[in-house]
């Protein structure tokens, strides 16, 4: 008896090699076994719009496939888009038995499982499905949460939960493979944004500087109520060569905004940050990495508008005068405080990452 949540695994290990080249699309990966159980091909989607997992691993078995098993991470595809179906691809190359781990969310994809049992081929589901879903929550997001970006908070930490220290100071709190993971996690993200008092004191870059080219750079997105960023910062003295919108509140001067809009950046006025966030989703945005400061995690806490959060925490001590991760936000009872998923930890060189979905 084959062990399917093994494969599961390889398929989903597969499926990041897509991270970063394929968003808003699923990562999806996938493993084709002959009738004896041996893996005689894999594959992976490796670029948005290209060919799916399920077609990448079927070409490499061939007609090793014949009377085989695919297991794949996302329910096959059922129409026609930028590809062919992957339903049709499966059957005719003899595939016998497909297993795969989390249902389509995209209903104009959906309904492979259905149709691959009309056709004679026996389908397990549900296969290492929690894995998968987490792996793919921004691709689950754009469906769960269509009127807004689905939102990854980031904040690296000392171990009292500071995120900077008593002069406001914040680098580095992390150590160097730490920052390298961020610089990937950046990379398959549509935008990554900041609050208007980080970007005043780190006035920091936002772009990709890892090993992984994006398939296209995230938007940087400064939220800044006041609209008052000093048109000097790096982000907006850069937006002409790279993406950049300024979220602004409702009554932004037309002085203001005429100087943000000067400098190439796009402007977006919202009477509220949902209000906002609702907007960038509208311009196109379906993930968006936050990476601080504690006031702009307290407002999305505050308003239940984080799905994930990783945390970077580092061995160090930073003290009651430090900036706490979370600001402004009076918080809840514990009683009524939710619990969230832990999805990941691991070590980050000396730091520790902890990746966690709420609900
Ligand atoms: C992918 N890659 O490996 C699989 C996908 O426009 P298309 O033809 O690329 O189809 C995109 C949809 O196909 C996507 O929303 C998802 O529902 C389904 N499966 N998509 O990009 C893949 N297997
Ligand atoms: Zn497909």
């Amino acid at each position: 008896m084959t062990d399917h949540a093994g494969v599961m695994q390889r398929a989903l290990d597969l499926a990041w090699r897509g991270w970063g080249r394929v968003h808003p699309n699923p990562l999806v990966g996938a493993v084709v076994l002959d009738r004896a159980g041996d893996v005689v091909g894999e594959g992976w989607h490796a670029e948005y719009g290209g060919h799916h997992g399920e077609r990448v691993a079927l070409d490499a078995a061939g007609e090793r496939a014949r009377g085989g098993t695919l297991v794949v991470s996302l329910e096959p595809c059922n129409h026609l888009g930028k590809q062919p179906p992957c339903t049709e691809t499966i059957v005719a190359a003899g595939i016998t038995r497909v297993v795969y781990a989390l249902d389509d969310p995209n209903p104009a994809a959906a309904g492979g499982a259905g149709t691959l049992r009309a056709a004679g081929v026996a389908v397990d589901a549900g296969v290492r499905q929690a894995e998968a879903a987490a792996q793919n929550a921004q691709f689950l997001g754009r469906w769960r949460t269509p009127d807004r970006p689905w939102v990854a908070l980031k904040l690296a930490t000392s171990m009292d939960g500071r995120i900077a220290d008593r002069s406001g100071r914040s680098r580095w709190i992390s150590g160097e493979p730490a920052r390298e993971y961020v610089h990937w996690l950046r990379a398959g993200m549509d935008a990554i944004g900041v609050g208007g008092a980080t970007a005043r004191a780190d006035d920091p870059s936002l772009t990709v500087r890892g090993a992984i080219e994006p398939r296209t750079a995230p938007l940087r997105v400064v939220f800044d109520r006041a609209g008052n960023l000093p048109t000097t910062l790096r982000v907006l003295q850069t937006a002409a060569a790279q993406p950049t919108c300024v979220v602004a509140g409702a009554l932004l001067s037309g002085e203001r905004a005429a100087a943000i809009e000067a400098t190439s950046a796009r402007l977006i006025r919202s009477q509220s940050l949902r209000a906002g966030l609702a907007a960038l989703r509208r311009a196109g945005v379906a993930s968006i990495l936050v990476e601080g400061g504690g006031q702009l995690a307290g407002a999305l806490l505050a308003e239940g508008l984080v799905d994930r959060f990783y945390w970077i925490q580092s061995p160090l001590w930073l003290g009651e005068r430090g900036v706490p991760a979370v600001g402004g936000w009076s918080g809840v009872e514990l009683a009524s405080a939710e619990r969230w998923t832990v999805v990941e930890r691991r070590a980050l060189g000396a730091d520790t990452l902890l990746v966690a979905d709420r609900g």
